[in-house]
This record gives structure tokens, sequence and C-alpha cells, in this order.
């Protein structure tokens, strides 16, 4: 559209006009352009499909059902049709985040969540996101990986002017992709907060094979100083690590079916790269932030590494019952370093004594109720070991603070085996897989907890 027609289009967004009006200017914006420039993005995707001449995806009966992607902890983003266009009402405002049972921090998010909840489309669907700024400051979405036309792309002063608080911006393209894309804010600092979010795009055909379970994990990493909750954006020390916003033993254990396919996507905007490691099997990697990869190119592992700005596509089948650790493999993202927590002194080990760290402990413990014992047996001579202790006064039994249907029946203490960036996808035979699904079920019904 012409630039002129753009600035009308946003201010009347500002002015508050309803649904009505920016359909109406939808239609006359339609109408102008004649979509030439969706058309032409649709066309790079689909050039030789029969299904590139379809102008409105509403129309189009090409689309299989797919299986929707689940973000454990963090839950979609509602969405509603608007004649034939998909429309989602997205907020950047601040959040207090509890990030691990006792550790809330105030960051920034999307609709009441951090990381923003998720976008989930299918592939040629027209989708418009309003977008509202509760943020102190100005911000914009940008659209990570999507071929979008340039005013869509989301840059403060290059393809748009910057979203002023309490200011609204329309967002509209037609997402002629698949695959696992994500939003987030185009600005640094803005992004360290915790403006993030994954945007799906399911393809139009299922993928072959088909994934009987569908789980997407945003890496994070915080710098929270101690005594504060305020993420210390220029830090390049980072203490908190969290798997969609959370640090385990909070993050919720992924659910598969014995015998079922699993997908796994994941998302890395932080400081750091990180291998993600899944023990017990074997994975290929089926896509990247850039769409399917073709199945001649996959190849067995088992840790891929989640670069900055990377989506990342695994899949396994899920042929062994058990609990299954996936977790970054770096030493320091398997733990939190709970120097604002311990105060006296940085996590470091030389002039530590059992009795010191269990002191420490103690008084950790005071302020939630975890087990600071040991759950593992240390020797009888362990205090004349030199750099003793290292594990030993990190293990923290806390499976009753997080304790949820997905977490049902795992052993005692497994959550002193969960720390930083971890999880767990517990792949369970029927009987079991089910017996948790009623658990989920039930819970949901009794609380109205909003789970995805
Ligand atoms: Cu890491």
């Amino acid at each position: 559209m012409s630039g002129t027609r753009r600035r009308f289009f946003q201010d009347a967004a500002i002015l508050g006009v309803g649904l009505f009006g920016w359909r109406e200017n939808l239609q006359a914006q339609e109408a102008s352009r004649g979509a030439a420039l969706d058309e032409r993005h649709r066309r790079g995707a689909t050039a030789g499909s029969p299904h590139h001449t379809r102008t409105l995806p509403a129309d189009s009966n090409v689309r299989e059902p797919f299986v929707a992607m689940s973000t454990p902890d963090v839950g979609d983003m509602p969405s509603a049709m608007d004649n034939g266009v998909k429309v989602f009402q997205l907020v950047a405002e601040p959040v207090k985040k509890k990030i691990a049972p006792f550790k809330t921090i105030d960051a920034w998010g999307y609709s009441g969540s951090c990381p923003g909840p998720t976008i989930q489309v299918q592939q040629g669907e027209r989708v418009r996101v309003v977008f509202e700024n509760r943020l102190p400051e100005s911000t914009s979405l940008h659209w990570h990986g999507l071929e979008v036309p340039i005013e869509q792309d989301g840059v403060p002063f290059i393809s748009q002017k910057p979203v002023a608080p309490r200011e609204t911006y329309i967002y509209e393209f037609t997402v002629h992709q698949e695959g696992t894309f994500f939003y987030h804010a185009h600005s640094a600092m803005q992004e360290m907060m915790g403006l993030v979010g994954f945007f799906i795009a399911h393809p139009e055909k299922n993928y072959k094979p088909r994934a009987d379970h569908d789980y997407g994990v945003i890496l994070q990493e915080w710098a929270v100083l101690p005594g504060n909750t305020v993420p210390n954006t220029a830090s390049m020390e980072f203490n908190w690590l969290t798997f969609n916003g959370v640090s385990a033993p909070m993050t919720t254990p992924l659910l598969a079916k014995l015998g079922s396919r699993v997908r796994l996507r994941f998302l890395n905007l932080g400081m750091d790269h990180h291998p993600i490691h899944l023990h017990g099997n074997q994975f290929v990697l089926t896509g990247t932030e850039g769409g399917r990869a073709p199945e001649s190119s996959w190849f067995p592992m088992n840790t891929v590494l989640m670069g900055v700005a990377q989506a990342r596509v695994v899949e396994f089948e899920a042929k062994y019952p058990g609990a299954w650790m996936i977790h970054c493999h770096l030493p320091h993202h398997m733990m939190n370093s709970m120097m604002d927590l311990l105060r006296d002194r940085q996590i470091q080990t030389a002039d530590q004594t059992e009795a010191r760290a269990v002191s420490q402990m103690q008084s950790l413990a005071a302020s939630v109720p975890f087990q600071h014992v040991h759950p593992s047996p240390v020797a009888a001579d362990a205090e004349s070991v030199p750099g003793f202790p290292q594990d030993a006064f990190m293990e923290m039994g806390m499976d009753e603070v997080v304790e949820k249907p997905e977490t049902y029946g795992l052993p005692k203490n497994w959550s002193a085996g969960m720390m930083g960036m971890m999880t767990m996808v517990r792949v369970l035979p029927e009987k079991e897989y089910e017996a948790i699904l009623e658990r989920k079920k039930a819970m949901s019904a009794s609380t109205h907890h909003h789970e995805s």
C-alpha cells in the first residue's frame, strides 16, 4: 500500500476505530493494491502448486487438520476470525514472572505472559495482529523468519515508526511459509527483558512422518543482581536459565505416549548458544528457523546446538519408557547461580564446608519449603577432601512445591536432580499416560487454570 494510505491506516488505528473501521480500511487497502505484494510473496512459496491462484485463505480447502504445538508453562494466544482473517490481540506489558519457586522477577512480556503466548496459524492464512503497547517506552513487533512485506517487518525507524506507549498498531500479512518462527521486539535490551514468543505456521499438508506430540520450548537467560528483581540487560553474566520462562524443577515435564512420534521445537533468543541434549534417544533435525528440512538431510544426533536467533526442530520415536532429560549441557546452565539468594558469597567451593553449605541452604529453605538435606549420601570423611562439597550442597528436593499432574509418579526427590535449563520428556505406557491426562483434566476443571 502507499505510504499515505499506510499512515492513514495506522493513524486510524491509533484513534481507536473499531472492528468495522479496520475492515473498511482493509477492504480499501485490498482494492487499491490488488493484494499485489502479498500475491508476490505467496507465489514465491507455492510456484508450481495448483493452489497458487488462491486469493483468500478462507476459501481454501487444501489444509489438513494439524496437531497443534503445545508450549508448556506458556500457552497459546487466542484468536478470532474476522472475514477470513485470523486476528490476534497482543499486548506488550510488564509481567511479574515467577521463574523459580523462590524467585520472581520483573520481566516484560506479551499479554500477561513471559515469554509471550504462542501464535499458531496455518500456511496460507491471512493474519492480523492488533498490537497494543503498554510498556513505558516505544517498541514494535518483528516477525522473525517470516517473509512479510517490508512495512510489516517491525523495525523501528526503518520499516515503521516506533509504537509509542498506549498506542495500537496493526500488523497484517499472509503466511505463505510453514515452520517455526518467532515474534520479538526489535530492540536489544527489550529482547533481554523477555519480549519474545513463538509464531508457528503449520503446513497446509501435514509433515511426513506425522508427529503425535509437538512441543515448543523457548530458551532464555537472565542476569538478576543480588537483591534485585529487574533483569540487568547490560550484563554478560547470566545467573538464571529458563525453559519457557521457568527454571527446573518448575519446568512442566513433556508427556509422550510410548510408541508415539515426538516433535520438539526449540527457540533461542539470548546472549549464549545452548547445546540441548536429550537422554536415552536419538533424534533427527527436521527443521530450522527457515522451515522443514528435506528428509534426505536428516541424520541421527542427540544434542542440537541452539545458536542465538535460531529455531531447531527435532523428532524422535518414543520407543523407551522413562523420564528422559532434555537440558542445556553447558555445566553452568544445568544450575542457576544463586548468588542473589546466598548473598554472602558467589558460587565457589574453595572455602566451603558442609556446615556452611547446610546453613546457607537452611536460610534459603526458610523462604520456601524445600528439603535441604542431601538426598544423596556423602562420605564419612567428606570434610577432609579438598573441594567438598560440589554438587552435594546444591541438592534441593522440592517435589511438593512443584507438584503438578505431569510430575505424578516420578521417583521421590526427583526435583533434586533438576536445575536451570532443564526439563524432561516422560515416555509413558498408554495406561500411565492416560492416568496423567485424567489428572490434568480434573485439575483444570477444579482450578480453571489456563494450560496449553
Ligand atoms: Cu546453555
